[in-house]
């Protein structure tokens, strides 16, 4: 039974006949189809010789098919590996170097680059797999029985690895085993009140804990449908919102809703839940969506290692700028980020967190696995807050040096260790500041070598080949030296400010 999937048969056998995915064209995935395709994907992983424990990467557009894969995946005890299609080779060349996966699954089109980078890292098997579900490897698993025993695992073994960037070099690993994805998704079944009679609109990218274990596992553990949008689509959700009885997004789906005249009341007359999280709310489009729609959004805070902590809650209060209470069996604790002593109530310190949310650690990284994790088990988030006396949690801030544009972490680090090579840059510093639409946006400000020595122009088109593109800054600016504290230190909050109203108006 600790097989995740087979906590999802559990929910799903008795609705094999109806709908998991709805396509916007109508056409539908049962969880009968859904059981047999996973089946036969599933045989033919283990008739190329993949193991429980081996990793399948994958690389691809968002498709129905893509969560086929994810299932088939755990269904045979291997780990699923789910990469961002902006990803560019040099970051892939990296992630498949890491991981050592059994296979990689990339689309039909980036086939002719990704398949020599695999040979040449050695990676044992490349097959493809497209938006429509074109590609060899549903092609292959089409020749294979539907019926398939699922493995048995143990509830700490690994389902999934997703990677994280970080503040320092390298990207991490977050290893979450079925138990860490069962045991929060059951949680958040019963907390926001999900039932077979539900039907979700999927907007979200399914490379990330949001998409993909938040809103997928909880449909497959109620049996659910979803109506699944092959992209972020606005005119679609409108369309489609009236037939939803609840949608997830990050706060840029908000914001980008609330520009719709279109978007009222009446359209969202039968949508019992909007759920929003991955970055910061604003209050202000809290108020609004209340006003205009009569919903108060339910926002939750949530971590790639720790799946979701805490939310506002359905019945009772949906505090704008808040993110609710310690999920049922989650413990969350505020303390001094120096010494780890535990603050009181009211006091701003450090995020911590522990529960069977919580990762195993990160893959091939004991060090770091340990810098994060406290002897005691609480997991370090880098998020600051407080409780409020009613005990509700605020974040106040962020004490790692991360951007969240439109819900995707950019980490300053790694774009400004790109730009320190280029010729003519004598060192730079990379800041997110207020963006009307993705909440933050990446500004690079650069200090010349000398007066002309590197334009803006040549560090943007300098980084397309190289940097996922919603990582590469949207302004850069030249300076002649950037602002230092008295130990010698960029002062990054500096920047922030002069740069503050780079995107207004
Ligand atoms: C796209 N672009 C972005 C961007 N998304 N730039 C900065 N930040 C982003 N988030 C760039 C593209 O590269 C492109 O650049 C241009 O913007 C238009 O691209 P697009 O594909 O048309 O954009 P759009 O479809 O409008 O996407 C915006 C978005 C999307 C906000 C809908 O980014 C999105 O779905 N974000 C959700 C991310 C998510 O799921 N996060 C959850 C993480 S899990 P160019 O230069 O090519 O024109 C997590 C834990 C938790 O955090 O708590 O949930
Ligand atoms: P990721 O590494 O993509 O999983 O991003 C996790 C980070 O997103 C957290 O550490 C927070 O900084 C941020 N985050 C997630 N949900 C929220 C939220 N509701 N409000 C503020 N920040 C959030």
């Amino acid at each position: 039974m600790p097989n995740l999937y087979n906590r999802f048969v559990e929910a799903f056998a008795p609705r094999l006949g109806k709908p998991f995915i709805v396509r916007p064209d109508g056409s539908t995935i049962t969880y009968a189809d859904l059981h047999a395709a996973t089946g036969r994907i599933a045989h033919l992983f283990v008739s190329m010789g993949i193991k429980p424990g081996d990793r399948i990467a994958m690389q691809v557009d968002k498709s129905a098919e893509g969560l086929l894969v994810y299932l088939a995946t755990l269904r045979i005890g291997a780990i699923h590996l789910p990469l961002n299609p902006a990803y560019t080779a040099r970051e892939l060349d990296y992630f498949l170097r890491d991981a050592e996966p059994a296979l990689f699954v990339c689309s039909p089109a980036n086939e002719p680059v990704l398949g020599p980078l695999c040979r040449e890292i050695g990676v044992p098997h490349a097959m493809t797999l497209g938006k429509a579900g074109d590609g060899s490897l549903l092609e292959a698993a089409g020749a294979m029985p539907a019926d398939f025993a699922t493995v048995d695992m143990a509830s700490d073994e690994l389902a999934a690895i997703l990677y994280t960037s970080g503040t320092t070099g390298r990207s991490k690993g977050a290893m979450l085993t079925h138990d860490n994805l069962g045991s929060n998704a059951e949680t958040l079944v019963d907390l926001w009140r999900f039932t077979r009679d539900d039907v979700l609109l999927h907007a979200l990218p399914t490379f990330h804990t949001h998409g993909l274990f938040v809103a997928t596992n909880i449909i497959l553990l109620t049996g659910a449908r979803m109506i699944f949008l092959p992209a972020f689509d606005l005119d679609a959700m409108i369309r489609l919102l009236p037939r939803c009885t609840t949608m997830m997004g990050v706060p840029t789906f908000y914001s980008r809703l609330l520009s719709r005249p279109e978007f009222t009341q009446e359209l969202v007359k039968d949508v019992r839940l909007f759920v929003s999280g991955s970055a910061p709310l604003s209050a202000e489009v809290h108020r609004e969506f209340s006003a205009r729609t009569g919903h108060a959004i339910l926002e939750r805070y949530g971590m790639t290692e720790t799946n979701m902590n805490s939310s506002n809650p359905y019945d009772g209060d949906r505090v704008p700028g808040s993110v609710g209470f310690p999920l049922p069996g989650v413990e969350i604790r505020i303390t001094d980020a120096e010494t780890a002593t535990p603050l009181a109530q009211g006091e701003i310190g450090m995020i911590e967190v522990r529960g069977p949310n919580v990762f195993k650690g990160y893959w091939r990284m004991p060090e770091k696995t340990a810098e994060e994790k406290r002897a005691d088990g609480f997991f370090i988030t880098g998020d600051v807050g407080s409780f409020d006396e009613r005990g509700y949690l605020f974040i106040s801030g962020r004490q790692k040096d991360l951007i969240i544009s439109g819900g995707l972490n950019v980490y300053p680090a790694e774009v400004e260790a790109l730009i320190d090579e280029m010729a003519g840059v004598a060192e730079c510093a990379v800041i997110g500041v207020p963006h009307p639409d993705l909440g933050e946006g990446v500004v690079a400000v650069i200090a010349a070598r000398a007066p002309g020595s590197v334009e803006a122009q040549t560090v943007k088109a300098a980084l397309t080949d190289t940097l996922a593109s919603f990582k590469r800054p949207k302004l850069v600016y030249v300076v002649d030296e950037l602002p230092r504290n008295a130990m010698g230190k960029i002062q990054k909050a500096e920047l922030r400010k002069t740069y503050a109203d780079s995107f207004a108006g």
